[in-house]
């Protein structure tokens, strides 16, 4: 008990988490904690960018370097760090809301440029922070302040974007199986290239449709005979969603050059790491 809590410590800010009591973002800290743990990430190999949002206050709990960008501006941030310095872990912290409403276009162009790094979609279908109001991943007939008639808008599924855009892998994840999402976390990190996890996490506040109990009962592992490397059997598999139907687990990896191999002036170092010589005079003239 002593050595768990002394590992937890390392990564942990002295902060005190402000999550409702039983919120998913709960899990994904202490998941992401005990990765950073296994995986010895600390302020000298990784950057952590989040969105705006509950989903954004894990940077104010975690001890490690992070910026927390305008809501919807996670992933530009996060990929400007990756030009800058692309021998980094990078982890982006963004809810639903964040990702595919304010953000919706960067997602797909960083996931079509393969950035390296890893995203944590804290999906809880609705916009947690400004008390509950329907977002893109909020189900049909969903009702909230914003639809009080019920949702006439179909969802957006965040990992059929993920693999037509062109994301190198594409995993969904349960935010009550630490364990699991634990090793889905490393997995991603790991994976060269623009990785996601779908992580479904509850809002135990204002989302009474999605809970615990709801994924507890309709999410099923894929098996191992499933083949991750076929993009169009996991395009297939993003298409299920609803009652016994909701698979979890690393639907889609490939192996492609990232947008960072791809850049000449990267080739040798890291931007950070070289000397820009910079001609102010030319630079000065150009406007004149
Ligand atoms: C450009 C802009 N629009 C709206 C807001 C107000 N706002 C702050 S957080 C938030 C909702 C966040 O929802 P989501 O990204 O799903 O994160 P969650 O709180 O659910 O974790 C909104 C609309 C803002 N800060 N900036
Ligand atoms: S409002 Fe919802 S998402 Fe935000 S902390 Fe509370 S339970 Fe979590």
């Amino acid at each position: 008990m002593a050595l768990i809590k002394q590992k937890q410590e390392r990564i942990k800010s002295p902060q005190t988490p402000t999550w409702c009591p039983g919120c998913g973002d709960f899990g994904i800290w202490t998941a992401f904690k005990d990765a950073a743990e296994a995986e010895q990430w600390n302020n000298t190999n990784t950057a952590v960018v989040a969105g705006i949002g509950c989903h954004g206050h894990i940077v104010n709990f975690i001890d490690l370097s992070s910026v927390e960008g305008l809501h919807g501006r996670a992933l530009p941030v996060a990929s400007g760090i990756a030009m800058a310095n692309h021998e980094l872990n990078i982890v982006v912290f963004t809810g639903d809301g964040d990702s595919l409403a304010e953000g919706g276009n960067h997602f797909s162009h960083a996931a079509r440029r393969n950035h390296d790094m890893l995203v944590v979609l804290h999906d809880n279908a609705i916009y947690g922070l400004t008390t509950g109001q329907t977002s893109p991943r909020s189900p049909k007939g969903y009702v909230s302040k914003t639809t009080p008639k019920g949702n006439i808008d179909e969802p957006l599924h965040p990992l059929r974007i993920a693999i037509a855009a062109g994301a190198t892998f594409v995993a969904r994840a349960y935010a009550g199986n630490v364990p699991r999402l634990k090793e889905l976390m490393i997995q991603g990190a790991r994976h060269k290239g623009f990785a996601i996890i779908q992580v479904l996490q509850p809002c135990v506040t204002f989302n009474k449709q999605y809970t615990h109990i709801f994924y507890q009962k309709n999410i099923y592992e894929l098996p191992p005979e499933y083949d991750r490397t076929d993009r169009a059997a996991a395009f297939a598999k993003t298409l299920e969603w609803g009652e016994k139907r909701i698979p979890v687990g690393i639907l889609y990896e490939e192996k492609a050059p990232t947008h960072e191999d791809q850049l000449p002036v990267l080739a040798k170092k890291p931007l950070v790491k070289q000397m820009v010589k910079r001609d102010m005079k030319k630079a000065t003239q150009a406007f004149i």
